[in-house]
């Protein structure tokens, strides 16, 4: 029997708690602090877990590293104009428009959002999910950032940072989905119990509103930039599978085998997907 409560852990807390705390009224405020202090014992557990180093460790880290690029080669198709009119409250803050970001290539050809992992080779290697969370905001009636990389029961703090209430709506195919709500200035924490590349995350209310969210039982990922470039760094010896993903244009994979100290440069080549 599967404990739901246990693989999908949600936990809302709302801001304005904390901006009635600035008002001057010293009860209201000794009763602020009496409910965080309360809202910290209980969420001790959860809070300890907090503020780690984000760099692989633990017994199996290495320290090999693998990085490069990930280049676009060929004819980009024109990215689409957002349609935001189903709610004018996010319209007015784009006064210029908005054009989608599910494919970005700079000058050079620097593939944006690809994530770039290890796909096999670490063996049963197991990695305790990392103290520090995950962020995803949403501002603009967009998803910062369009993808997220993450690890497996590591918390992913969403941030709604508009005056619209939005709506948290990931679709996983190895995961539990939820389907809530999510008032103005409040945060919601998720975390998904299985690796997963990607879980689509979209907006009942907003429906332009997508992102993408990579769940991993390893520390060994990377979302490329700007620039299209990655690097994985404290990889044990071993031959891999290096594997990168785009949302629009598939994966592509790379087996090298890495020694103690090496450094492997690698070049990923995406093209126009069928039909462009
Ligand atoms: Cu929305």
């Amino acid at each position: 029997m599967v404990d739901w409560a246990e693989e999908f852990r949600v936990v809302s807390v709302t801001r304005m708690f904390w901006l009635e705390g600035k008002k001057e009224h010293m009860k209201l405020r000794y009763l602020c602090v009496i409910f965080a202090s309360v809202v910290v014992l209980f969420s001790s557990g959860h809070e300890a877990a907090r503020g780690g180093p984000p760099a692989p460790d633990g017994p199996a880290a290495g320290t090999a590293v693998v990085r490069g690029s990930v280049k676009f080669i060929g004819t980009m198709p024109p990215a689409a104009r957002v349609n935001m009119n189903a709610d004018p409250s996010c319209a007015k803050l784009h006064p210029g428009g908005l054009t989608s970001e599910d494919t970005i290539a700079g000058a050079d050809g620097g593939l944006q959002n690809v994530v770039v992992f290890i796909s096999e080779g670490l063996g049963d290697r197991t990695y305790d999910p990392p103290r520090q969370p995950a962020t995803m905001e949403q501002k603009g009636c967009i998803y910062k950032p369009h993808v997220v990389a993450m690890r497996v029961n590591q918390e992913l703090d969403v941030e709604n940072s508009d005056a619209t209430t939005h709506n948290l709506h990931p679709v996983p195919t190895n995961n539990r989905e939820l389907n809530k709500a999510q008032a103005p200035g409040t945060r919601v924490d998720l975390t998904f119990a299985r690796e997963e590349i990607a879980i689509p995350m979209k907006c009942n209310v907003h429906p332009w509103m997508r992102s993408y969210i990579a769940v991993f039982k390893h520390p060994y990922f990377a979302v490329t930039g700007k620039e299209g470039t990655f690097e994985l760094n404290s990889l044990p010896p071993g031959n891999y599978t290096i594997e990168a993903w785009h949302e629009k244009l598939g994966t592509s994979t790379q087996k090298i085998s890495v020694g103690p100290g090496m450094t492997k440069e690698l070049e990923f080549i995406f093209k126009s997907p069928a039909g462009h």
